[in-house]
């Protein structure tokens, strides 16, 4: 019995609430990966349930060679193959990514021009250089007007970029200019945000597009509208609004947890209100009603992407992240959890009546059954904030005692934005990644993981994360991480600069421990994946890797994806040029000539492609292999073998 809760994650904490779950009778998502099977025929892509005539299976014949005349007839009632079918259903996770990631974007560029217009009170413009940053590359004028003046002319662009009907995202001007010629060339560079996701819609409607190739580059289109437009517009309106995040100490994993005071926990994914409730749970009559109330005070702590926002902004600890949502509950101590949108479970609901926490919903987008909904109003945010930390505090005399703590978190340095890197290495008036660069072609560090993306219940919590990660920090590739991948190596300890000297290569390390940072460089959020483009653009334009971001010694990866914003994410990685590698499932395997096409075909048309490798080491040296080919292709593959540091080079770098 033991055994198998010890499958069930790596981490001891979760596997003690997993334990306490079942004594408690509470049915979690690890019990419900056992019992509910998934499909293998949807699983692979093979299922279309886009009319009344179906759902139609078309699942590739097992144990035999199927003839070319069977093939002809293993179609849909409508006539549609299974190439047609894995490509819809491949490109309609792409739009459902892209819409969650850009619908977020839209809120942030209303919540923006509300700022700027003097209308939404509590808000402030808290970066004025990325204010003037943004401005410059949208091609705004600054001159002599006023920030509101110039970051309405920013909120307005913004919410067009949405609704635009032809020509070029403005955003778009970001990438290399060598990256936007292969958009162009594709006839896949979007023209209006929202237009490329209700294309897919339209495109993937009964009798509409029935060429798997146009329908994946209609896939292509829409993701590339996600990372290079609305997950950006969302990261860089955050940013201004909120800061720029800077390196932060903070705590992670369960044990965050307070027994003495009132614990609410931020779940979710949009800033916008937990930003209000850090500020209202530490105001004083916030503090004294919490005191009147038994408790010492009030802990804040965030889950998920929210967890991530607010890491990186004030150094709010982290509770945890996918899989850890019902676990905290578990823990019999959380007087509230509040949610937003996107990667909440609606049994946090069920598993709360087993204990006392409230579950309190505050976006008119995501309600779930029996939970308290206290509706955000950005144009009167502090009162919707105090509402929900009073809900709270009233709570907390409300438990019911069963409670467990364990006794444990880690620390994490987090905070690094593409702005933080930028100065870290190159100093505040040379800020470059000029270091970074010079140390990937002397090979001190092999090259840049990006690794991100979810927990998936069908595979042992954080394992694949960790495992894939340690491996490349071995050898010497640089990590830069989001989402939930984040919390997973924050929790194992691989986000301090200790780190470097215990788990990295002996190159990795150095560069390390001179510039003072971890092996694994924490970016923020699942829309900040949008930070990771624009790092990997200023490795480009910075000189000597290449022009592209195709050219570079990259990789990207989600080894314990499950949402379709991965899908979405892991899209925009291949289109912008890097070799992506997913784990446990493939979602078009179902159909060889799709899988193909986006296995090997992508990699002529766009210099990136995907690969799926559920085995974290192996999907590890895929990517280091991939590395270590385009370090070739740069004539820099010989500099590997000379990786030694005297005094005179650590201080240059210093
Ligand atoms: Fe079946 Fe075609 Fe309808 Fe899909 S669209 S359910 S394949 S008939
Ligand atoms: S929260 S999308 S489970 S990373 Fe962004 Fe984690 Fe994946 Fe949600």
């Amino acid at each position: 019995m033991a055994e198998e809760k010890e499958n069930k994650s790596i981490d001891q904490i979760s596997i003690e609430l997993i334990e306490k779950a079942a004594k408690d009778g509470v049915n979690t998502a690890f019990d419900r990966a056992e019992t509910m099977k998934p499909c293998p025929i949807g699983s692979v892509g093979s299922c279309c349930k886009h009319c009344g005539m179906g759902p139609c299976r078309v699942p590739l014949p097992k144990g035999k060679e199927e003839t070319p005349e069977e093939k002809q007839k293993r179609r849909g009632v409508c006539g549609a193959t299974a190439e047609t079918i894995a490509a819809r259903n491949f490109i309609r996770m792409v739009a459902g990514g892209a819409a969650a990631h850009s619908d977020h974007g839209r809120g942030v560029a209303e919540l923006f021009l509300a700022v700027a217009r003097g209308k939404a009170p509590g808000y402030e413009i808290r970066d004025e250089q990325k204010l003037m940053q943004v401005a410059l590359d949208w091609g705004i004028e600054i001159g002599d007007r006023s920030n509101q003046e110039i970051a309405t002319d920013i909120g307005e662009k913004a919410l067009e970029e949405f609704g635009k009907q032809e020509g070029e995202l403005i955003t778009l001007r970001k990438a290399p200019l060598k990256r936007q010629e292969v958009w162009r060339k594709q006839g896949v560079t979007p023209r209006g945000i929202d237009r490329e996701i209700v294309e897919i819609m339209h495109r993937t409607h009964i009798g509409v597009d029935q060429d798997y190739k146009s329908l994946l580059q209609q896939g292509v289109r829409a993701s590339i509208g996600d990372g290079w437009g609305g997950s950006m517009i969302a990261t860089e309106l955050q940013d201004i609004l909120f800061g720029t995040p800077a390196p932060v100490l903070g705590q992670v994993n369960l044990g965050v947890l307070k027994k003495d005071e009132v614990n609410i926990i931020i779940h979710g994914h949009e800033p916008l209100l937990s930003e209000m409730i850090v500020a209202v749970a530490q105001e004083p009559e916030m503090i004294e009603l919490a005191k009147s109330k038994g408790a010492n005070g009030i802990n804040l702590s965030g889950m998920c992407c929210t967890a991530n926002e607010i890491l990186m902004r004030h150094g709010v600890p982290i509770a945890g992240n996918f899989l850890q949502q019902e676990l905290a509950i578990v823990t019999g101590a959380v007087d509230a959890m509040v949610v937003d949108v996107q990667c909440i479970m609606q049994s946090i609901q069920t598993v709360a009546e087993c204990y006392h926490t409230k579950i309190i919903t505050t976006s008119p987008k995501a309600k779930i059954q029996g939970a308290v909904h206290i509706e955000f109003n950005e144009h009167d945010a502090l009162k919707s904030a105090r509402e929900i930390v009073k809900t709270a505090i009233e709570n907390f005399s409300n438990r019911k005692g069963n409670i467990y703590i364990p006794d444990q978190q880690t620390d994490q340095i987090a905070g690094f934005s593409h702005e933080t890197i930028n100065y870290l290495l190159g100093g505040l008036f040379r800020a470059s990644y000029r270091p970074l660069n010079d140390n990937i072609i002397n090979g001190r560090i092999r090259g840049v993981a990006g690794v991100v993306g979810c927990n998936n219940a069908r595979v042992k919590h954080n394992e694949g994360h960790v495992t894939m990660v340690k491996e490349l920090i071995k050898n010497d590739v640089l990590v830069i991480t989001t989402g939930c991948n984040a919390i997973a190596c924050a929790e194992a300890g691989l986000m301090v600069p200790e780190a470097a000297k215990e788990f990295a290569g002996e190159g990795l390390a150095e560069v390390c421990e001179a510039v003072g940072i971890p092996p694994v460089l924490h970016m923020g959020s699942c829309v900040d994946n949008s930070r990771i483009l624009i790092a990997a653009t200023a490795m480009v334009k910075d000189g000597g890797l290449g022009d592209d971001i195709s050219d570079l010694p990259v990789a990207g990866a989600a080894p314990e994806w499950m949402s379709e914003k991965a899908i979405s994410i892991g899209q925009y990685f291949v289109a912008s040029g890097v070799y992506t590698v997913f784990g446990v499932t493939w979602p078009t395997t179902g159909s060889k000539e799709v899988t193909d096409y986006l296995f090997k075909d992508f990699e002529d048309m766009y210099g990136g492609m995907w690969a799926f490798e559920p085995d974290p080491i192996k999907a590890a040296q895929l990517m280091i292999a991939h590395i270590d080919k385009k370090r070739k292709a740069l004539g820099i593959d010989e500099a590997r073998e000379r990786v030694l540091y005297d005094m005179e080079m650590r201080r240059e770098l210093e």
